[in-house]
């Protein structure tokens, strides 16, 4: 019997890690986690898709070759996923240095770390939507120039060609996806997807009043996160390596996704609710995001299953069922302290 190939995935911690090692376990992958020394790993989101102890983890850090080369080495795996990254764009402003060093650089420390353990390796680079920033092109493809708007998108584009020139340099089996805004259940509270829909679920059980946001006219590709992830392990199923946008081509403003999220529970003047506070306006901003994934349809033969509205709509609910559990275990807790 064949050994089960073996995947290397960094950032599994994150939304996009929990997903796809999920969906590599059901191919039959064995999974090895990379993850940054921390007192306490957060392992929560592996723990809510129920793969928390089906992955290995491995301790390494994208500010440290060694810790990448080591991983590389011991685990010799057949597919390199590389996902970690400083991911919020606000903070990209905050600490620019730190966000260039992890999601760009880092990248070129996955790529070294293939190129001397073993360049059969094949690696996927988490590449990203905001490289198109202040778009040159309406819709955005492969072929649209960058003009990225935050220390963020900079370090996402480094991140793109340094993989493009591994790749044309050492002959690597590397690629990217580029990624438009992809979201879930699973989503961190500080995007704007999981804001909202957590906000809206605390207004209607009647434990927050108001949700204060910054510009509600932005409009971006949303799609979710579950489907996201195959559209990764396709492009390193293909005999070469190659760029891929990856969307849902279609785009929605902020104001709809909020309209959309109270609409769900039942609330018509959400006006009522939300606060516009200069402080959650970006110093520069992405306008309009709407991808053109025509190129990973025909060659990959991926399309995204869940809609705009099937995404808003699934994250209300999860987390009205999130926020019910957690009131129903604080009663709990209150009538065994009593
Ligand atoms: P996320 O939830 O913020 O997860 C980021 C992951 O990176 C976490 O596991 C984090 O680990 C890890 N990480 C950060 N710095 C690290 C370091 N120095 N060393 C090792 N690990 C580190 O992000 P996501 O939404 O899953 O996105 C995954 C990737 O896709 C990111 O590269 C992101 O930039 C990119 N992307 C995302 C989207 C999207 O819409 N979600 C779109 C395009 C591209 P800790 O748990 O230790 O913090
Ligand atoms: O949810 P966001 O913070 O995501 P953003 O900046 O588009 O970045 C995400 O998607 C990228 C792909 O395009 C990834 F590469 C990146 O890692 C990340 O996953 O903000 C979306 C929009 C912005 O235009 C922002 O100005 O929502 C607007 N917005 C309005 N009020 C807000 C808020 N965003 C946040 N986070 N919080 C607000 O209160």
């Amino acid at each position: 019997m064949s050994r089960p190939k073996k995947a290397l995935v960094t950032g599994i911690t994150g939304q996009d890690g929990a997903y796809l090692a999920q969906f590599l376990l059901r191919k039959g992958y064995e999974v090895v986690g990379l993850v940054r020394r921390s007192s306490s790993p957060s392992l929560e989101r592996l723990a809510r898709l129920g793969v928390q102890n089906d992955v290995k983890l491995v301790e390494g850090d994208l500010g440290d070759q060694y810790s990448i080369i080591n991983a590389v080495q011991a685990e010799q795996p057949a597919e390199f996923y590389n996902l970690a990254a400083q991911s919020f764009v606000p903070e990209s402003w905050k600490t620019p240095v730190q966000t260039g060093e992890f999601t760009g650089l880092g990248v070129t420390r996955c790529l070294e770390a293939i190129r001397c353990v073993n360049p059969e390796i094949r690696f996927y680079q988490a590449s990203s939507s905001e490289m198109y920033g202040k778009v040159l092109e309406v819709p955005q493809s492969e072929e649209t120039p960058f003009y990225p708007r935050s220390p963020y998108g900079v370090a996402k584009v480094y991140g793109y060609w340094i993989t493009v020139n591994y790749r044309e340099s050492y002959g690597l089996h590397s690629s990217n996806g580029i990624l438009f805004n992809h979201e879930s259940p699973l989503r961190g509270h500080e995007f704007i997807t999981r804001k909202v829909t957590s906000a809206v679920a605390r207004i209607a059980l009647g434990l927050q009043q108001e949700l204060r946001l910054g510009n509600l006219e932005a409009r971006r590709d949303w799609g979710f996160a579950g489907d996201y992830v195959e559209a990764m392990w396709l492009m390193l199923q293909q005999d070469e390596p190659d760029d891929f946008v990856i969307s849902t081509n279609e785009t929605h403003t902020v104001r709809e996704l909020v309209e959309v999220a109270f609409r769900r529970v039942g609330i018509t003047d959400w006006e009522q609710h939300v606060v516009i506070d200069p402080r959650f306006y970006r110093p520069a901003e992405v306008d309009l995001l709407i991808g053109d994934a025509t190129k990973a349809r025909t060659r990959l033969g991926w399309s995204p299953k869940v809609d705009f509205h099937g995404l808003v709509e699934m994250m209300v609910d999860e987390d009205i069922a999130w926020e019910t559990e957690r009131m129903q275990l604080a009663i709990h807790s209150d009538r065994l302290a009593a």
